[in-house]
């Protein structure tokens, strides 16, 4: 643990306890938008990093340190994890993972190995243990979910409308099942992994299942999602699952047996409430409004906190990821704001 007392505010906001102000971390808080992750990938591939603790240890403490955000993420990525599993996967820059053996048929589900994560990652659970000595606010695991991950091996890279995925889910129900068990299984020993390492949350991405209809959300993916929330369950420790577009899902994903629902900006948390959601939320300021005007950005974030602190178990988050162009300073100024704020 850092000198400094450790800051349990996102932890209790998980589990729905009385906090002192809002906690806030940002999706994709360490990339390119910094100029010392900028420099430190002049010297490092993307796995580079991944693989060497002591680096990525240093890139997931950067946002805490420059921006005083109330959680850490460790640095990696949702495909971390398949490669040990027989993905041969390039980080393509500008454009993202690229698959070069995608899957097509029940062989190629068939031929992905089943994961032993201390033993092919253990650059991983080195790299939490170093952060826990670090840090001194909580570290969050995370790891993709399986609609999101057979995305882009199915279509081999990233996609706008997942025409191919979809249609392997459709046209090839046994062997989209067989898919799903391999990847939730790949997910929840992935994480386990993670919080045996002391991950002290876990976030579940599952970006882009928003494009699936709430009923065939029901048939092809629930039940794989039940599934590895009731694994992680067993830890006690708090579970979060984010997706973007995705308010039609909500009424679905409050079944799951998942703490924490991370939503983005295209419905309100007074929505959310009024769906009769009780769960933590998480969200929700669109990340583009980090290039509006500042009096623009702060109107919006205070309407949004002011939904938010209605009731215990809120944590400030954007709807989505950070991008390149947004500014560090900017950064800064909002998670004071949002402190300030929140504190009175
Ligand atoms: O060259 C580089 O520096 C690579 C850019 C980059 C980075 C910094 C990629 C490629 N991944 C990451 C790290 C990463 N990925 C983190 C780090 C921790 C942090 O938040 O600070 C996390 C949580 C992720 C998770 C991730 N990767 C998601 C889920 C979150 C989301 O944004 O929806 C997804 C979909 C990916 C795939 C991916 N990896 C990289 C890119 C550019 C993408 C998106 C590609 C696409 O649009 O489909």
């Amino acid at each position: 643990m850092g000198q400094n007392a450790f800051n349990d505010t996102f932890l209790k906001a998980c589990r729905k306890e009385a906090v002192p102000y809002t906690p806030v971390w940002y999706m994709r808080q360490a990339g390119r938008y910094q100029p010392e992750y900028r420099e430190i990938r002049k010297k490092y591939s993307f796995f580079e990093i991944n693989e060497n603790p002591e680096v990525c240890a240093e890139v997931t403490r950067l946002p805490v340190e420059q921006l005083g955000v109330d959680a850490a993420i460790l640095f990696a990525d949702i495909m971390t994890p398949l490669q040990p599993i027989g993905v041969e996967v390039d980080m393509v820059s500008g454009k993202g993972p690229m698959i070069r053996n995608p899957i097509r048929s029940l062989a190629d589900v068939e031929r992905l190995h089943s994961i032993h994560p201390e033993q092919s990652l253990p650059f991983i659970g080195e790299t939490i243990q170093l952060l826990r000595e670090q840090l001194s606010v909580p570290l969050i695991g995370f790891a993709g979910a399986p609609f999101t991950l057979s995305s882009y091996l199915i279509e081999g890279g990233p996609s706008k409308d997942y025409h191919k995925t979809k249609g392997f889910m459709y046209a090839r129900p046994k062997e989209w099942q067989a898919l799903m068990d391999k990847l939730a299984d790949v997910t929840v020993e992935y994480l386990l992994y993670q919080i045996r390492s002391g991950a002290q949350a876990v976030q579940v991405f599952d970006s882009w299942v928003g494009s699936v209809g709430a009923e065939d959300y029901e048939q092809y993916i629930a039940p794989t999602m039940t599934k590895i929330f009731t694994a992680l369950k067993q830890t006690g420790i708090p579970t979060i699952y984010f997706g973007s577009g995705t308010a039609h899902l909500l009424n679905i994903w409050n079944g799951l047996p998942v703490d924490v629902l991370s939503i983005d900006w295209r419905i309100s948390i007074d929505e959310v409430r009024a769906l009769g959601i009780e769960k933590s939320v998480q969200g929700n300021l669109d990340p583009s409004m980090l290039l509006a005007p500042w009096e623009l950005l702060k109107n919006k974030v205070t309407a949004i906190l002011d939904q938010g602190c209605k009731q215990p178990g809120y944590i400030f988050n954007l709807g989505h990821g950070v991008f390149p162009e947004a500014s560090v300073e900017t950064l800064q100024r909002l998670t004071q704001f949002i402190h300030d704020y929140t504190k009175k």
